[in-house]
């Protein structure tokens, strides 16, 4: 699928482009990975006596409860307890950012598959089996499921928010031209292989040690605590690795792990609660579906002058991280472009599906396709390629954005006109229209989608995190962040850190597990900022460490500390080797009772963001990029595939080209799937329809384009990324924007009658109607 071939015409473009890949390290996960001896929460020793439990849900969207008949269930056989919110002994609330959401309902239901009971018995079989047994009876309520109806009723989450630049009403007085509009895109499932999990195991006075697949240990730790009303200290919840998130287990591995506690707590006996899959798609959220009209205006040369619009977010039933979500969908509203006048709003509607949550991109994908659309839509109408309107707006140096964020080090100038040329877009574009001339029943469409997206969580407090490195009396290391590894390969990324400030071989060092007892008060792993947030304390506690040494190191071979350097595994006195080793100067450190453990403590300098003026500097920098997908359509069928998508990416300097080529292939082709064939689909009752893989279709082997071309655009980096290499997880997922767009040109190059569409995802089906529609 890959292909990274010397080019030619990179070879002359030696300035902008890195030469060659930086010697590449493996995700060191992948050993065990392959060979399936990678530990999941499934895969945790039990103790023996293990109770096992599955999760009574809602039959109903909305309504009151009636009765709940638990008897049948609880006199079968094997059936140890069922808990309901009567057996919360502190608050029955698990709502991170609003307390609006309980664990398990009470007198009413607000979404199909809402939590009520948690059945407990001596194996899963038997607890499924009881929830067969349960009776409920559920006074029906009316059902909202989309935004706009939420907004009709005047149904919120909270109050609306609402970032502006410049005049915006003014602005469009002034401009030759005016489109507006509206869009629709779809929600994501996040269809991690690992389901949602826990295993909560009692220890003696009370404590309770949870095994949770959750990317924010404190989130369980603190929600557990507040559940059963008692101390945090009294919770620890560790985390070995998860088998995906996300951003679906950012707060929703929450209930989960707070449920199988509870159980833990009342019957002093260890709990595993592992959702299966139809659950699991059953009872969590997803990334929300947005509605946005747009109103955008330009000059008679193009020029951006003014653009409003208007998102309707679908939140579901409670807010979980709904408001930091719509908040980043302003972040990003402008998506690369630089616009003097800007008005932007965000709704977070209550609607009865399940509390939608975060999805890698946190609701800049919803931003970013509104602009697309809009800049396609004025291009279709103006009748220019859409190019020419994104290459006239494209952010440059010092341009401000709508929260007020000064841009600097942009590179969006730069990925795009690399793109054009290293690509050669004049030969792909003369190929796509030379194709489209020859052939009736197929077609080509090309588009160019480029990305800029803001690196912290917008929530400046949360963008901190700690380390806690040990040096055993042997030289080895041991190595705890709050980083959770889930795939994305942070823990090879820690372990390199450590290699290259100690100068020892990784096979030296180890990632412990993301425990609270080592590592306490974390944020989530989220936001693409674990590798830097978690990095940075790592390397501050290697550097302590480093620097202790060093004077052992000095005493020990009468020189001067700041001659001393520390290279492969020996102590080098002006660049000399001498003979004192890395592992006889931890020996000696110790002799002299030189502590050989550090804590250390990071919080990313500079930013702030102040909610009363919605300005500030929220991020520590952005991550550039330019992509050029290229697409074919059966216009028989409406199937299409997707030949090429030719991506500039600015990883700054990447510390693991393998890993961060891993991330951008993986999160353009999650971009894709959300774009184009991912449909999520409710009934009007609020029932989950896409409820099984059968319905719900992400992209396999047969559907990611035939080539993914990943230049790197080699940037001076940024000293607020992690030895200046830029995040990488969450960006490239809009990449598979540029899906969309491609599709629909390939669709205007079949049907001339064909008024744009912008309502994603854009499935074959969507796409054979829109071959034949008439204007
Ligand atoms: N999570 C969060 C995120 O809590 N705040 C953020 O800004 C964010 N951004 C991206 C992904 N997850
Ligand atoms: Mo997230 S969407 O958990 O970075």
């Amino acid at each position: 699928m890959h292909k990274n071939k010397p080019n030619k015409v990179l070879d002359t473009k030696l300035d902008a482009v890195s030469k060659s890949l930086k010697q590449s390290i493996k995700n060191l996960d992948s050993y065990t990975h392959v060979r399936g001896e990678s530990l999941y929460v499934d895969d945790v020793n039990i103790r023996q006596g293990t109770f096992h439990a599955v999760v009574f849900d809602s039959p109903k969207a909305h309504g009151k409860i009636k009765s709940i008949d638990y008897s049948k269930a609880e006199a079968l056989e094997g059936v140890q307890r069922i808990f309901t919110y009567k057996d919360v002994p502190g608050e029955n609330e698990i709502g991170g950012i609003i307390p609006d959401e309980p664990l398990f309902a009470e007198n009413d239901v607000h979404f199909w598959g809402m939590p009520i009971a948690l059945i407990v018995a001596e194996s899963e079989f038997i607890a499924r089996k009881a929830r067969g047994l349960i009776d409920i009876e559920i006074e029906e309520l009316p059902v909202i499921t989309t935004a706009k109806e939420a907004k009709a009723k005047g149904s919120f989450i909270n109050a609306p928010r609402s970032f502006s630049l410049g005049d915006t009403e003014k602005a469009f007085a002034d401009c030759e031209y005016i489109f507006e509009g509206e869009t629709f895109s779809n929600g994501q499932e996040h269809l991690y292989i690992e389901t949602q999990g826990a295993y909560a195991e009692p220890l003696e006075n009370g404590n309770i040690k949870v095994t949770s697949s959750t990317q924010g240990p404190t989130a369980v730790q603190k929600t557990i605590a507040k559940v059963l009303g008692i101390a945090m200290h009294k919770i620890e919840v560790d985390v070995t690795r998860l088998g995906g998130g996300f951003g679906g287990k950012e707060d929703q591995a929450t209930p989960w792990a707070v449920m199988a506690a509870l159980a833990a707590h009342h019957l002093n006996q260890s709990v595993k609660l592992i959702l299966n899959r139809h659950d699991d798609l059953r009872m969590t959220g997803k990334r929300h579906p947005y509605e946005s009209t747009y109103k955008i205006g330009l000059s008679k040369d193009l020029k951006i002058i003014a653009y409003q619009t208007e998102f309707l977010q679908n939140s579901g039933a409670a807010a979980d991280l709904s408001p930091a979500i719509a908040e980043r969908t302003l972040f990003h509203a402008t998506n690369s472009y630089y616009i003097p006048n800007v008005t932007t709003k965000v709704l977070s509607c209550k609607t009865n599906l399940p509390p939608n949550t975060a999805f890698r991109g946190f609701g800049g994908p919803q931003g970013m396709f509104v602009i697309e659309s809009a800049i396609a839509k004025a291009a279709h109408e103006i009748g220019v390629p859409t190019r020419t309107i994104q290459e006239a707006n494209l952010l440059d140096e010092n341009d401000t954005f709508s929260y007020g964020q000064i841009a600097k080090k942009v590179e969006a100038k730069n990925t795009w006109h690399s793109a054009k040329n290293i690509f050669n877009i004049e030969a792909l574009e003369q190929a796509v229209e030379a194709f489209n001339k020859n052939n009736t029943s197929f077609k080509k469409g090309i588009a160019f989608m480029p990305i800029t997206f803001g690196i912290s969580f917008t929530n400046t407090p949360m963008n901190h995190a700690r380390a806690l490195v040990h040096i055993y009396l042997d030289g080895s290391v041991g190595i705890s962040t709050a980083a959770v590894e889930m795939g994305q390969g942070v823990n090879t990324k820690m372990m390199q850190i450590a290699a290259d400030v100690f100068s020892i071989p990784i096979e030296k060092i180890k990632i412990e597990t993301t425990n609270t007892t080592r590592v306490a008060n974390t944020s989530p792993s989220a936001a693409s900022s674990t590798a830097d947030l978690n990095g940075k304390a790592t390397l501050m506690a290697c550097n302590a460490l480093v620097e202790r040494l060093k004077i052992v190191a000095s005493e020990d071979l009468k020189a001067s500390v700041k001659d001393i350097t520390l290279k492969e595994e020996s102590v080098y006195i002006n660049n000399k080797k001498s003979a004192l080793t890395w592992t006889e100067l931890v020996s000696k450190a110790m002799l002299k009772r030189v502590a050989l453990t550090e804590n250390a403590h990071y919080a990313t300098p500079e930013i702030h963001f102040d909610k009363t003026k919605e300005k500030g500097h929220p991020f520590a920098y952005h991550v550039y990029g330019t992509a050029i997908t290229t697409t074919t359509i059966d216009c028989m069928r409406g199937t299409y595939e997707f030949e090429s998508v030719k991506i500039v990416h600015d990883y700054g300097k990447s510390m693991s080209e393998g890993i961060d080529l891993g991330q951008v292939e993986g999160a353009l082709i999650q971009g894709i799937g959300w774009m184009t064939m991912e449909e999520i689909a409710y009934n009007k009752d609020g029932k989950l329809l896409s409820n099984a893989l059968s319905t719900y279709k992400v992209p396999d082997i047969f559907s990611v384009p035939k080539t993914v071309e990943v230049i790197p655009v080699e940037t001076e980096g940024n000293d607020m990324a992690i030895l200046k290499s830029k995040a990488v997880g969450e960006p490239p997922l809009m990449y598979g924007i540029g899906a969309y767009f491609a599709l629909q040109n390939a669709i205007k190059a079949f049907n001339p009658n064909y008024d744009m569409q912008f309502n994603a995802p854009m499935t074959p089906e969507k796409v054979l109607m829109s071959l034949y529609k008439k204007a």
